[in-house]
C-alpha cells in the first residue's frame, strides 16, 4: 500500500515537473493544417534533448493561427506513445 502510495506520488511530481519545464525557442514553419510547427529550441532539459531545429505535432487545443515565422516562443512538450507533442505554447515578448 505504501509502495502505490510512494508510486502515485512519483508519478504527480513527474507529471508537474514536465509540466512547468517551458523551453525557449523561434517558429520555423508554421502549419496550421496539420497542427504542426517547426521550432529552432534550445535544449530540452525534460527531455535531454540538444538545441536544433525539427518539426513538432501539436495539441489540438493550439490555435497556430495566432503564431507566424519568426516569433520567439517558449513551448512545453510531452511524449506521446514516444511522439513528442507540444502542449503549450506562448509568445515572447
Ligand atoms: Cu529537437
Amino acid at each position: 500500500m505504501k509502495k502505490l502510495l510512494l508510486a502515485t506520488l512519483f508519478l504527480i511530481t513527474s507529471l508537474v515537473s514536465t509540466a512547468s519545464d517551458w523551453t525557449k525557442g523561434k517558429i520555423v514553419k508554421v502549419e496550421p493544417e496539420r497542427q504542426r510547427v517547426v521550432l529552432n529550441h534550445e535544449n530540452i532539459k525534460s527531455i535531454g534533448m540538444e538545441a536544433m531545429t525539427m518539426p513538432f505535432d501539436t495539441s489540438p487545443v493550439l490555435d497556430l493561427k495566432n503564431f507566424k515565422v519568426g516569433d520567439s516562443v517558449r513551448f512545453q512538450v510531452k511524449v506521446n506513445d514516444g511522439v513528442l507533442e507540444i502542449i503549450a505554447l506562448e509568445k515572447m515578448p
